[in-house]
């Protein structure tokens, strides 16, 4: 019983960290919270349209198998039907499950359509996988290139994320679309953000494109979801979410900060 209290004290609590941190936490069930909109589709989709079904399915499945072991076992039912077959039913068990299949495709194939659909977009990132960490371009706002290292445990702030912090961390802005190009240099990673719903393989030699629009300000984590290598899971994600006006500032800190050196030479040159 103690156990057991505990057990839902530490669920309980943790459904509370999950709503503070934008992370996942031990014991944690479900999902992180939605940051953007399409997360909360996928969550009510789990929430309100499979998970109903999948419990309605197996609690009919183990009660028709509970109810068949009591009532025909071989002490109540001594002598067994020979039926082979049954119209009705046989109409039914094809026809539910097809019922059951449209209900579940019309919000899914919604869901896809809207993830692989990018709108209008403000801001463009480009992110590239390494072996391993992520590099990103803005290429509205010029030449500059910003490398992502996860920071070694020793480095972590309070709280010690591990495995999820970066040494620099890609800003946008907030309620605002961003697109995203993904590609690689070297071999498949994938950029994910939970609580975002993006997850997108970066592919050596061509470039995917995705989109996200965060409605919340705040940190973001994500890691590498595609095995690339024994440091695959050393090369976490985190964007920051920031007021237009902070992302702004940002920006004019990064060009200056991040940029490359064959550009600061040309400046230098031609002054
Ligand atoms: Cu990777």
């Amino acid at each position: 019983m103690k156990i057991l209290l505990k057990t839902l004290l530490i669920l309980f609590t943790s459904a509370t960290f999950t709503l503070a941190d934008n992370i996942s936490v031990d014991w944690q069930l479900g999902f992180q919270e939605p940051a953007t909109d399409l997360m909360a589709d996928v969550i009510n989709f789990h929430s309100y349209i499979l998970l109903p079904i999948i419990t309605a399915i197996s609690i009919l499945v183990l009660g028709l198998l509970i109810y068949i072991y009591f009532r025909f076992n071989s002490v109540r039912n001594p002598v067994a039907s020979t039926t082979t077959h049954n119209t009705v039913i046989e109409i039914l068990w094809t026809v539910i499950p097809v019922i059951l299949l449209i209900i579940i495709a019309i919000p899914s194939f919604r869901i896809l359509y809207v993830s692989e659909t990018i709108p209008d977009s403000d801001i463009t990132i480009k992110a590239t996988g390494h072996q391993w960490y992520w590099s990103y371009e803005y290429p509205d706002y010029g030449d500059f290139t910003i490398d992502a290292n996860m920071l070694s445990e020793s480095e972590l702030s309070d709280p010690k994320l591990r495995l999820l912090e970066t040494d620099t961390q890609i800003v946008v802005p907030v309620n605002k679309v961003v697109k995203l190009l993904i590609t690689s240099e070297d071999v498949l990673h994938s950029w994910t953000i939970p609580a975002f719903a993006v997850k997108m393989d970066a592919v050596p030699g061509r470039i995917n494109d995705t989109w996200f629009k965060v409605n919340k300000e705040g940190i973001y984590y994500g890691q590498c979801s595609e095995l690339c290598g024994p440091r695959h899971s050393f090369m976490p994600i985190n964007v920051k979410v920031v007021s237009q006006e902070e992302f702004d500032e940002w920006i004019e800190f990064a060009k200056e900060e991040y940029a490359s050196i064959e550009s600061t030479q040309i400046r230098l040159a031609s002054k």
